[in-house]
């Protein structure tokens, strides 16, 4: 395990020269982090990134990441451990290349981590790994999730003891390869672009034991403010990749990345799994291509981790971040100018 200090944000009259906040860990590249509290501390799951010389493609092939580093902190703005590799590609019997971003859940004394990775015919599936720790080391099923496929899982857990795993993601994510329900190899690398209705997110409810789904996965709807789904060629607000829900005062909060349009934006439903009502943009373009986020309460305040790529300014080598994430009194998520 290694200790990082954190910077906080710069507070004097430069600050508005400065980048919002500052990379949390500067030794290695992050990316995709998914914060949770357990027992009291913060932990995140974020993607690895590394330099592996694959050159730059709309499917995401230089994004080869090999193992996941799980970090945690005693508060927002304190120093950060890195507690080495929780999982890696070599130790997961059916994956082939490429872990991308993953999230984690804790029930009944284990700790869930869920990875995206493609299986040996280059499919991304979805796999869960169990460990005893928050900062694991986690040990991989020997199969990957039955039923699940592209990218990007986020598990919620609501107050009734229900678990959902939201997923999915387009081009290198695959997500437009599965509209027939079967995996197409021959499906375009991209969406449809057109005014037809846009490709949604998945929602499957978990399985008490959390390693199964339990019932049949469903499209994540994004309506809009007239109750029509939003429509592909809507491309600053229809779905793209990176999905997260969190519950505040009884309504749930689908947000999620917009993709070749850069934002991070939200939706609000009254049930888990959706339908969702479009309403506004959570974070304006980061540096980088991609930004990727996760919304926490901590000790009473919400907080926004993301990333970008101010250590690099490589798309494939970009560094999480973390900032306060503030409302109106109506429970509207005020937009972020990172
Ligand atoms: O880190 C690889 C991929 O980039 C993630 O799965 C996407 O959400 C994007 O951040």
């Amino acid at each position: 395990e290694t200790t990082a200090t954190t910077k906080p944000a710069a507070a004097d009259s430069a600050a508005a020269k400065q980048p919002l906040s500052q990379p949390l860990v500067k030794d290695i590249y992050t990316a995709d982090p998914s914060a949770h509290v357990f027992a009291g501390k913060i932990y995140i799951y974020p993607s690895h990134d590394i330099e592996a010389g694959i050159p730059e493609n709309d499917k995401g092939d230089h994004f080869a990441m090999n193992d996941y580093h799980i970090l945690s902190m005693d508060s927002v703005n304190g120093p950060v451990t890195d507690h080495g590799v929780g999982l890696a590609v070599k130790d997961i019997p059916w994956a082939g290349r490429q872990l991308w971003a993953p999230d984690a859940a804790f029930k009944n004394g284990t700790y869930y981590l869920y990875f995206p990775v493609k299986d040996k015919q280059d499919v991304f599936r979805i796999g869960v790994a169990t460990s005893t720790s928050p900062s694991g080391p986690f040990k991989a099923e020997a199969t990957p999730i039955a039923g699940s496929f592209s990218i990007d899982p986020a598990v919620f857990q609501d107050t009734d003891g229900n678990a959902y795993m939201y997923f999915g993601g387009l081009w290198g994510g695959q997500l437009q390869r599965w509209q027939t329900g079967k995996y197409d190899a021959n499906a375009a690398e991209k969406e449809p672009s057109t005014a037809v209705p846009a490709l949604n997110a998945r929602v499957a409810k978990l399985s008490a034991d959390m390693k199964h789904f339990d019932g049949p996965v469903q499209e994540v709807k994004i309506l809009d403010e007239a109750g029509k789904p939003l429509l592909a060629s809507d491309t600053k607000r229809r779905f793209f990749e990176g999905g997260w829900l969190h519950k505040y005062q009884g309504k749930y909060y689908f947000s999620y990345s917009t993709g070749d349009t850069h934002l991070l934006v939200y939706a609000v439903g009254d049930k888990p799994t959706g339908p969702f009502t479009y309403k506004g943009v959570i974070m304006e373009p980061v540096q980088g291509w991609t930004t990727h986020h996760s919304i926490v309460e901590v000790k009473g305040k919400w907080y926004i981790f993301y990333h970008d790529t101010q250590l690099s300014g490589k798309t494939w080598l970009r560094n999480i971040k973390v900032t306060e994430l503030k409302r109106g009194a109506d429970g509207s998520i005020e937009t972020i100018v990172p």
